[in-house]
């Protein structure tokens, strides 16, 4: 419920317990008319005659009726599977070997997303896979993992040059060390 239908609610509350009281007619305030606005005395329009008063026209305004009733609820169940599939947007996946001193991206021009990189150490030394770039603050960076381990490092890119280097010990300088650019 938004704040003006809230004032409106409330204002018609108070001119109920305003009229309400006995010898208190004159006391009709703005937010009395308010309410009365709100709420038309006005009678609801009498149900119009339902159309299957003949024996013809009966069972076909029926499957109408039927039919309507079914496409607005398959809406409905469409609705409700929109709004429940939006937050299941998941990462893309890509695999990365990381060894002595390389990373083996698959490819090296990706499209705008998250990604989570699936990072195997296929070497002898531990190794790690930090990442900076447009929109990460500072850098992002997996865990060390030893010879043999696997571990995920999950980032959002954004169109730009991304630096991906190996943190641990002199890999940087040893040759883990590349960029990827995200179109
Ligand atoms: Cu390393």
């Amino acid at each position: 419920m938004d704040a003006n239908r809230r004032r409106t609610l409330a204002a018609a509350a108070a001119a109920t317990v305003l009229l309400g009281l006995p010898g208190c007619g004159h006391a009709v305030t703005p937010s009395g008319a308010t309410a009365s606005q709100a709420q038309p005395r006005t009678p609801a329009p009498a149900p119009a005659p339902a159309q299957a008063t003949t024996p013809q026209a009966g069972p076909r305004a029926q499957t109408r009726a039927q039919a309507r009733a079914q496409a607005q609820e398959q809406a409905r169940t469409r609705v409700r599977a929109q709004v429940t599939a939006a937050p299941e947007v998941r990462p893309t996946r890509v695999g990365v070997t990381m060894d002595e001193y390389s990373f083996s991206l698959p490819w090296h021009d990706l499209t705008a997303g998250t990604y989570t990189f699936l990072l195997s150490n296929a070497g002898t030394a531990p190794h790690a896979m930090a990442v900076d770039g447009p929109g990460i603050p500072g850098v992002r960076q997996s865990e060390t993992i030893m010879p043999g381990q696997r571990t995920s490092l999950t980032v959002t890119l954004r169109p730009g040059r991304y630096e991906v280097w190996c943190p641990v010990d002199d890999h940087r300088d040893l040759g883990m060390d590349t960029a990827v650019i995200v179109r």
